[in-house]
């Protein structure tokens, strides 16, 4: 498809939720003022505050907004799960997964798709700083993100500036390709889809770029991070 410079015809925006009633509704208003052209696709697992009513709604008046109902489908909750459904039901050259709670900048999408563009195969975005978590979560990211790197440094596989970041964007033939050739390595219930991305990437093999934002605290609904996450992460570390 011919792209100008003012559509973004090209990609796709996929947010996942869980009770982001609070959020939802400006995220998407605000990315369909900003990125004209672009597709979004929220993919929510059961939500029982408004966030479903709110995507639903918007649903009908946006011919490129997509509500996929997890739930209704009878899927089990699950955050890399939720991603790559996202990425599935989608069809654009290139994908972006963005956080739902307004914790990532939506203005820093568009560093994202121009990295892209420029012939990227994976732009990561990399907290250069997180905001508002207490003492305690920043220590046990900290050791899971070292066991991380370890894990990827023995398999001999490609890294990036921040293997945990949730906030990317990539073309979507490799993660689809990815996807049918090594699927069984993707903790569908976990919430770490990047670093289960990069398992598969060997030295070399894809042009990463690092795109640095600051994790904003959350202001607005609850989170999910729990024990259940850290988990499936440990569980990602060895499959
Ligand atoms: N579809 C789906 N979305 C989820 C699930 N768990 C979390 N999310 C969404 O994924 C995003 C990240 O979850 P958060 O709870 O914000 O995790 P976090 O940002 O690491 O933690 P906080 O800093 O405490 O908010 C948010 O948009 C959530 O609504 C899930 O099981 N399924
Ligand atoms: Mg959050």
């Amino acid at each position: 498809m011919a792209q100008n410079n003012r559509s973004y015809s090209d990609c796709t925006l996929i947010l996942p939720t869980l009770n982001e009633g609070a959020t939802i509704g400006r995220i998407i208003r605000f990315i369909f003022r900003n990125y004209p052209g672009i597709s979004v696709i929220v993919v929510d697992d059961g939500s029982t505050d408004s966030t479903r009513e709110e995507a639903q709604a918007l649903a009908s008046q946006h011919r490129k907004l997509l509500f996929i109902d997890r739930n209704a489908e009878g899927r089990a909750a699950g955050l890399t799960g939720s991603m790559i459904d996202g990425m599935l039901a989608s069809h654009t050259k290139f994908v972006i997964f963005m956080d739902a709670d307004l914790q990532h900048p939506p203005e820093k999408i568009k560093d994202i798709i121009k990295s892209l563009r420029a012939g990227y195969d994976l732009a990561a975005g990399y907290r250069e700083e997180v905001r508002g978590w207490p003492l305690y979560r920043m220590l046990i990211s900290k050791v899971m993100i070292n066991i991380g790197y370890l894990a990827l440094r023995i398999r001999r596989r490609q890294t990036c500036k921040d293997i945990f970041s949730g906030f990317f964007g990539a073309k979507r033939s490799v993660l689809y390709g990815m996807y049918k050739k090594e699927g069984s390595r993707f903790v569908v219930l976990g919430y770490k889809y990047l670093f289960d991305i990069l398992k598969c990437v060997q030295p070399g093999s894809l042009k990463i770029s690092n795109i640095p934002y600051i994790f904003g605290g959350r202001k607005y609904g609850k989170s999910k991070a729990s024990a259940k996450q850290v988990l499936a992460l440990i569980r990602s570390f060895v499959t």
